[in-house]
């Protein structure tokens, strides 16, 4: 007897932050969960899925993913983009959630069995001025993290991409609709980068992983001068130098700076990272599973990757549910070439909603052993929070003029 879909439904939830998810039931009674949420976009993934996804669904094979991935995707005619792609994303988590709980074995059984006894995490720490950023270090340190992406205040903003100022942990999404503005400017940004990041490095000692995310704000000119003002603070990777759309221009940082580099969040498929891979522009790609079709697709990604000495570093920030956190950690168990996996954390009303069977242990996170992703969702709970609009903030230099965030 196939295993049918008998409905696809799609839940907006707000605990703590915008949340997408979808539902995937089937006729023998499973429920397989998928994570659609786009930071700031969400409600055009919502649309997606709802208008267009949800009732092609119904009535297909649920053991059939890679089928369904390619009916979706070559079916659409309009291919990738960070809608369609988060949309399809959700579907194919749903799908290998339901297959798993079909055959009793969490999901990284199905992708060939854990190579790795748990998979690494990085977290945020963010401190105003260098004392506060020391002390946020060793917060993260005495709790167990391996690797630390450190991020600071710059002398003469008053805003700075991943610091905040009350204290409280970051979260770039502001609530209410419309940006908030943030005024930036480059050269104070690369006067301070090698002193903030330089006393980390001396307070900590060689052993902690240190990261930083210059957030997508330079030149080629200017990410090489940072890369090698960094060169000896010994970084894990520096991330997002340049915007990635134009990726001719990382040759050049490439051929002057050896601080390992790490792009590709905002990445949607395996043509966005084609070039840098293969040209081995990068150490490790940030593609989340979520944003580019989910498993089936991510699987590829870093088959291509492996075959480089590229690595995965995906996206992790709170905006990746524990849904799709949860589908990264069992790629990341058993895939070979997976390094290390962001892990900001979530609000405390986050795990109202989502409850998630992954666990942290010494700075390493294990996926768990419950059938399918491992991650349950209660709907009720989730109906208690209504969305509320949200998005990321614009930057804008001195003049006025619109930066990239
Ligand atoms: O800007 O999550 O590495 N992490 C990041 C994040 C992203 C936001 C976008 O949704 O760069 O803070
Ligand atoms: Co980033």
């Amino acid at each position: 007897m196939p295993r049918t879909i008998v409905a696809a439904d799609v839940i907006v939830t707000s605990p703590g932050r915008n949340f997408v998810t979808l539902k995937v039931t089937t006729s023998d009674g499973l429920v397989g969960w998928g994570d659609a949420t786009l930071n700031g976009r969400e409600l055009a993934v919502a649309s997606y899925l709802r208008d267009h996804l949800c009732a092609l669904l119904v009535g297909r094979d649920a053991d059939r993913i890679e089928d369904t991935w390619q009916y979706l995707y070559r079916g659409a005619y309009w291919r990738r983009g960070p809608v369609t792609m988060a949309a399809i994303g959700a579907v194919d988590l749903a799908l290998w959630d339901i297959n798993g709980k079909a055959l009793g074995v969490p999901v990284h059984q199905l992708l060939g069995g854990p190579v790795r006894d748990g998979v690494m995490i990085y977290t945020h720490a963010t401190g105003w001025d260098v004392p506060e950023l020391l002390e946020a270090v060793d917060a993260k340190r005495e709790q167990g993290f391996l690797a630390v992406r450190a991020q600071f205040g710059v002398p003469g903003l008053d805003t700075v991409y991943g610091v905040s100022r009350s204290g409280a942990a970051y979260e770039p999404a502001g609530r209410g609709v419309g940006p908030k503005v943030e005024v930036w400017e480059t050269s104070a940004y690369l006067r301070h980068a090698p002193v903030a990041l330089q006393a980390v490095r001396d307070h900590v000692g060689p052993d902690l992983h240190l990261l930083h995310d210059a957030h997508h704000r330079l030149t080629p000119t200017e990410a090489i001068r940072l890369g090698k003002s960094l060169e000896g603070v010994d970084l894990f990777w520096l991330e997002d130098v340049l915007p990635a759309e134009n990726q001719q221009l990382l040759r050049q940082v490439r051929a002057q700076t050896h601080v390992p580099l790490a792009i590709g969040e905002v990445f949607n498929s395996v043509y966005d990272s084609l070039d840098l891979v293969s040209e081995r522009l990068i150490d490790y790609l940030r593609v989340a599973v979520g944003h580019v079709g989910g498993i089936s697709h991510y699987r590829k990604i870093l088959a291509h990757a492996e075959v480089y000495q590229v690595k995965a570093g995906p996206h992790g920030p709170s905006d990746v549910s524990p849904v799709s956190l949860a589908g990264s950690l069992h790629v990341g168990l058993a895939t070979h070439n997976f390094a290390v996996q962001e892990f900001m954390g979530y609000p405390a009303e986050t795990y109202e909603v989502f409850r998630p069977g992954w666990s942290i242990r010494d700075g390493y996170m294990h996926p768990g052993d419950a059938p399918g992703l491992g991650v349950e969702v209660d709907e009720k709970a989730a109906a208690a929070f209504a969305y509320e609009p949200a998005y990321l903030p614009v930057a804008r230099n001195r003049d006025g003029s619109v930066k990239d965030w």
